[in-house]
């Protein structure tokens, strides 16, 4: 079963078209780097929405919202090194060590 599910995804990203110079794997993560990053953005423009509402600033929520943004932090050390691409391929460096290996 894990076989057919790893053959299929093979076969989905050799399919997949390529985007201007990069190629996949990196135009993915970059994506998805940037909707992630984006959630504090819109979090702090609901939370200023919320205030300017409501007439009062949630403190609590942004106390929670401060403390579960410490993950943050550990994502971002892992797309940075996912991003490295000293070779310039599209393939993040990481990547390619694995597949070598
Ligand atoms: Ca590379």
């Amino acid at each position: 079963m894990i076989a057919k599910i790893e053959g299929l995804l093979k076969l989905v990203v050799s399919n997949l078209p390529k985007v201007g110079k990069a190629k996949l794997p990196l135009w993915v993560i970059i994506v998805f780097a940037t909707l992630y990053l984006s959630l504090p953005l819109l979090f702090i423009i609901a939370w200023i929405d919320d205030w300017k509402t409501t007439g009062k600033p949630d403190l609590v929520m942004l106390d929670t919202f401060t403390k579960t943004s410490a993950g943050t932090t550990t994502v971002i050390a892992f797309l940075a090194t996912y991003l490295v691409d000293k070779d310039r391929n599209g393939i993040p460096d990481t990547l390619e060590k694995e597949e070598t290996k």
